[in-house]
């Protein structure tokens, strides 16, 4: 390795090429990277971990894969193969082991409250020796404390006085993939589906393996392997072979699969006649079907099920609600300990409602009527993954119906591949607002817990953001996304700053040259997307079906919701969407201390004004500034902020090697000509609506109204 860097210096000093780039990196190592610590930092690791040692059941495969992992990192970070031993305990070894074993009890370390899949790391004594111990109650937890371990080093942290100990808040960590039988993804925007269905069960690619380590070194454990626009085909017999192979292939990494299931299956490969909840017969069949399953993968997790959503079947079809739909399921996988994941994205174009209070009508009525093996999976806001919602009512509103937290990894609404918008702020958002359910301090984070109404399941699943991309998602900052959602289902409490700064150490080295402006890029990251597409809480103003760039001026859709005008309400008055008494009352499905805060023009958040009032133009905010001067305004500083994370970027050149500087650079680039784009569709809309000039110094947009509506994507990604 030594003589490979120097000449690679050699190289770039015969070709005068500045030496940037230290290593080639093309991302796909993700946050697992490995690359040699500073000389300084791997001398004095070096002394504290000479060995590894598993004091465990040498069957135990995932305590296996920790040891493999161990013995991985050490080698790229310390620059030395670091011997393995079985259970002779060597000064200086890392010594992984369960509380099984006599040598780990006897350290009496705090392992009783945490569960199957919390660790302990913590500098011991074994044997007389000076060793640095990972333990837990099973090899999965020994897995999670050896990622935390390496990771702790990757960060230059050292193996000093270790007393780290850790526990999920959170039982069920999922991905969910939007995945399609022939590799498409919808809404995923990093190439291909990484589910080669054509070559499985036969041939599994090595990725997959790569897939289960990224998943388990931030403690995801669990996949649903295909799209919640599901394909009965899933459920016959190939494909059920088919996810057997994946699942054969994450069982040692803690992870298991799960299946959407298509609510009308019993019909297209079943041969019924119905679908009806009620009907015995729909009942034996998924009793079949789960039993068939199960024989194959006899861990499965159990399915997620999009029903009575978008034009999806489901027990509304009968004239059934969503738990005689959900139980149903329920019954057929519960002799298994299987789960169904039942989600509450409902909304009807027939029902003239606002759609933002659709679901909770649906729902609120079920509470306590779900069998005990079903979870609602409730979207973060009600309408649907903007770059900002308020949190969704059902929150807090379910006392006696586990609800876990829908997020979205993948940004179909906050520019796709090519926007840098770091998701961790707007998960903390959401995750700590207050639903007063139970009085102040009831946050979402709580709520899905299970620590306000003592839900037994609990959960989050994020929709991936994973593709056949060599760097996985599409672009550098994007695995950013994946990793925070990881840390957030692990711990909903999880500051997003934090997770940046680790996640910049992880991905860029624990360099003090890179960290500070890296964590700033990706703060800011957010906000700027929020600000140039839809400031001060308006929503849902992204082009027609694929939600790539502006259309606020959408109005002729088939259906009321699809259409951004449904959203905006803008006329020559004012703007936003009236949900107080006034209009379509949803700020009632919040607990009252909410209702009243959302209902009040004064205390509403400026941040959601427009989720919730129609303003006036002229009407004075905080700034006072007048709400058309002020959107204005906050289009301006979209724009502007993305050209500062530029600059930012752009003095971390010679910090950052060569191939992940230049994409991301390039990448800002277009983002750039993007905000500005959006800035400048939006405003020659709303001006047009408003019938006001732009205030003193903006400067007009490039083109004008009908120009930009007339820009159309015909093969744009993701559909
Ligand atoms: C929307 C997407 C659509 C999904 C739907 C869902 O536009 O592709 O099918 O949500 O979550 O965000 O079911």
């Amino acid at each position: 390795m030594g003589r490979l860097i120097a000449w690679c210096a050699a190289l770039f000093l015969t070709l005068g090429v500045l030496p940037v780039a230290a290593h080639a990196e093309d991302g796909y190592d993700l946050w697992l990277r490995y690359r040699p610590l500073p000389a300084d930092i791997q001398a004095r690791d070096r002394v504290r971990a000479t060995a590894v040692v598993f004091d465990v059941d040498r069957h135990d495969i995932p305590t296996l894969k920790a040891v493999d992992e161990i013995e991985r990192a050490l080698e790229g970070m310390l620059g030395a193969a670091v011997p393995t031993y079985g259970q002779a305990v060597q000064a200086n070894a890392i010594v992984l082991g369960t509380s099984a074993e006599p040598r780990i009890k006897a350290l009496n370390l705090p392992l009783g409250q945490l569960g199957t899949e919390g660790y302990v790391i913590r500098s011991a004594t074994i044997d007389g020796k000076p060793v640095t111990v990972v333990a837990a109650n099973s090899g999965v937890g020994v897995l999670y404390g050896s990622f935390a371990l390496i990771q702790h080093l990757q960060r230059g942290l050292g193996l000093d006085r270790l007393d780290i100990v850790s526990a999920p808040k959170l039982k069920l960590r999922l991905l969910n993939h939007w995945d399609n039988l022939d590799r498409t993804v919808e809404r995923g925007y990093a190439g291909q589906s990484i589910w080669d269905w054509w070559k499985l069960p036969d041939f599994r690619e090595p990725r997959y393996t790569d897939y289960a380590r990224a998943n388990a070194s931030i403690g995801i454990n669990g996949t649903v392997l295909n799209n919640v626009n599901a394909k009965a085909d899933s459920l016959t017999a190939p494909y059920i072979a088919k996810a057997a192979a994946l699942a054969d292939v994450f069982r040692p990494y803690g992870i298991k699969v799960y299946l959407s299931a298509r609510w009308s299956a019993p019909i297209e490969i079943g041969g019924l006649r119905t679908a009806d909840p009620l009907d015995p017969q729909v009942a034996a069949w998924w009793k079949a079907k789960a039993d068939e399953i199960y024989r194959a993968i006899p861990d499965f997790g159990g399915f997620l099920v999009k029903a009575n959503s978008e034009g999806q079947p489901g027990p509304q079809d009968y004239k059934r609600n969503h738990a005689e739909g959900a139980n149903m399921l329920a019954a057929a996988v519960r002799p298994h300990g299987g789960i169904i994941m039942w989600r509450a994205f409902v909304y009807q174009h027939e029902n003239p409602e606002d759609r933002a209070k659709q679901a909770y009508d649906d729902f609120k009525p079920l509470d306590g009527k779900f069998a005990d093996n079903v979870i609602v999976q409730v979207k973060n806001g009600a309408i649907d993954f903007q770059p900002r919602e308020p949190f969704h009512p059902l929150f807090g509103a379910m006392p006696k119906t586990p609800l876990m937290m829908e997020f979205q990894i993948t940004k179909e609404y906050l520019g796709m591949a090519t926007h840098l918008a770091y998701l961790g702020p707007l998960y903390e958002e959401v995750l700590q607002a207050d639903t007063f359910a139970k009085g102040k301090g009831s946050t979402v984070a709580r709520v899905i817990e299970g620590a306000l109404d003592g839900y037994k399941l609990t959960g989050m699943a994020g929709v991936a953001n994973i593709g056949t991309d060599r760097d996985w998602s599409g672009s550098t900052f994007n695995q950013a996304n994946w990793f925070v959602y990881g840390r957030m289902a692990w711990n909903p409490e999880a500051s997003a700053k934090q997770v940046s700064g680790e996640w910049s150490e992880l991905t860029f080295g624990p360099d003090p040259a890179i960290t500070p402006a890296v964590v700033n890029i990706m703060t800011a990251s957010r906000e700027a997307v929020v600000n140039y597409m839809t400031p001060l809480g308006l929503a849902h103003l992204m082009a027609t079906s694929h939600h790539f760039g502006p259309g606020p001026w959408v109005k002729d859709l088939a259906r009321p919701e699809w259409n951004p005008v449904y959203y905006h309400k803008a006329d020559r008055n004012g703007i936003g969407y009236d949900r107080t008494r006034t209009g379509s009352d949803a700020v009632a499905q919040y607990a009252p201390e909410v209702a009243r805060m959302f209902a009040d023009v004064k205390t509403t958040p400026e941040r959601d004004l427009l989720w919730f009032h129609h303003v006036g133009w002229d009407d004075r905010l905080k700034s006072g500034k007048t709400l058309w001067d002020e959107l204005v305004a906050r289009y301006t500083l979209g724009v502007g902020e993305v050209a500062d994370m530029h600059r930012a970027w752009r003095t971390l050149a010679p910090h950052i090697d060569r191939e992940r500087f230049a994409k991301t650079d390039t990448f800002l680039s277009i983002q750039q000509k993007e905000a500005q784009w959006w800035r400048d569709a939006s405003l020659a809309y709303w001006t047009s609506v408003s019938g006001r000039p732009l205030p003193a110094g903006e400067t007009a947009p490039a083109k004008t109204l009908p120009e930009y509506e007339a820009i159309s994507w015909p093969y744009e990604p993701g559909r």
